[in-house]
């Protein structure tokens, strides 16, 4: 899987080395690219916002420096490539996102910053390739960096081959649509609290029954909407 970035923050990305992910982009599973916006500018300043049109607070991303970084990675024409906008007023991420984001085999971010980046870039490259705004949650982030670490940490870990075991990517919160129920390790006493029984009794149905309680529980508690009935008790 190939990833590019554009922003006018790369080192941001440079915890990408680190851990799971630094891993898989050593291996070759994951190539991540990096790309400075202000590289793409030809003012002394390196300008990359400008007023709003029809006034308001803040800056907006002028499309210029958007549309040559852009172009200079899928080329001037149609591209296989998916296009990933974060922004607030996009679609929301969800596991379900970031499995599409895991298929994809070329993904390029394009991280705004300020009230947003001029509309037009959305709208041309929406006609050249596929373009998908999409938001981690109903809060405001001061741009799209965190959001797109998250989006890449979160699609990566499902790359083939990026996590070991496989088997440790079903077991997880919100994989079969409830959180996930509650781990427990030695020692079997800690500071006077005991792990539930039946995860020492060594029976699998009696621990795969409980397990499952145990998110329908949670599940219901916390994120009720998550059954579908919308109803906590
Ligand atoms: Cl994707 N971007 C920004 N700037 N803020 C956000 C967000 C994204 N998702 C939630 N808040």
């Amino acid at each position: 899987m190939r990833i590019d970035i554009v922003t006018i923050f790369p080192s941001f990305f440079d915890v990408l080395d680190l851990s799971l992910l630094g891993k898989a982009r050593q291996t070759g599973l994951i190539e991540v690219v990096t790309h400075d916006l202000r590289e793409f500018t030809h003012d002394r300043h390196r300008t990359v916002d400008d007023t709003p049109y029809g006034g308001g607070a803040g800056m907006v991303m002028k499309p210029e420096p958007w549309g040559e970084a852009l172009d200079s990675i899928v080329g001037d024409g149609d591209s296989e490539a998916l296009l990933v906008v974060p922004s607030p007023a996009g679609e929301p991420f969800t596991q379900e996102t970031a499995r599409e984001l895991a298929a994809e085999s070329h993904v390029v971010f394009a991280c705004g910053r300020y009230e947003g980046i001029d509309q037009r870039v959305v709208d041309h490259y929406s006609a050249r390739m596929r373009v998908r705004l999409i938001s981690l949650g109903d809060y405001v982030l001061n741009g799209g960096e965190v959001a797109v670490m998250a989006m890449i940490e979160a699609a990566g870990r499902l790359v083939p081959g990026v996590v070991g075991n496989p088997e440790s990517l079903v077991e997880e919160s919100h994989e079969d649509g409830l959180l996930e129920y509650p781990s427990y390790t030695k020692p079997a006493v800690w500071r006077g609290l005991e792990v539930p029984p039946v995860l020492l009794s060594g029976h699998h149905g009696r621990v795969a029954e409980w397990r499952h309680e145990q998110q329908v529980e949670r599940t219901r508690r916390v994120r009720p909407e998550l059954l579908g009935d919308g109803v906590a008790d």
